[in-house]
């Protein structure tokens, strides 16, 4: 069923707690941690609970979720004191964008410079 836990998602297991991973944000929907292989000072990912292969999915099945998943992505950079500085949000969908989890997630990017191409 949409949404349900599937096993063999790492990111389910991370929700699960199977699998361990440094939480710094939780709310009943959603979990923010730290990416395994930061590309800046601060990179943490956001992810819904619930099982989607990517956030235009969640987006369409569940938009209350996508919306907290952003507000939750707001409050991260708040917490990590990088919103004056600025920081950026990416959403891989599809592995030809380098998508390589196919759980709905935002990476949370700042703590360096962070106004260089996109690419
Ligand atoms: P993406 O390429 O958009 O699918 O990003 C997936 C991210 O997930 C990537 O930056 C690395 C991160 N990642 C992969 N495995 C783990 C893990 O076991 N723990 C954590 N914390 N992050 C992981």
């Amino acid at each position: 069923m949409a949404g349900e836990p599937q096993s063999d998602c790492l990111f389910c297991k991370i929700v699960a707690g199977e699998i361990p991973a440094t939480v710094v944000r939780e709310t009943d929907r959603t979990l923010a941690f730290r990416d395994i292989s930061p590309k800046a000072p601060t990179h943490i990912l956001v992810i819904p609970k619930v099982h989607y292969p990517n956030a235009a999915e969640l987006a369409a099945a569940e938009p209350e979720i996508a919306g907290e998943l952003l507000a939750e992505a707001g409050e991260v950079a708040a917490d990590e004191k990088i919103v004056e500085s600025g920081y950026r949000l990416i959403f891989n969908t599809g592995a030809g964008a380098g998508q390589t989890i196919f759980h709905a997630h935002v990476h949370v990017l700042g703590g360096r410079p962070m106004n260089e191409n996109m690419v």
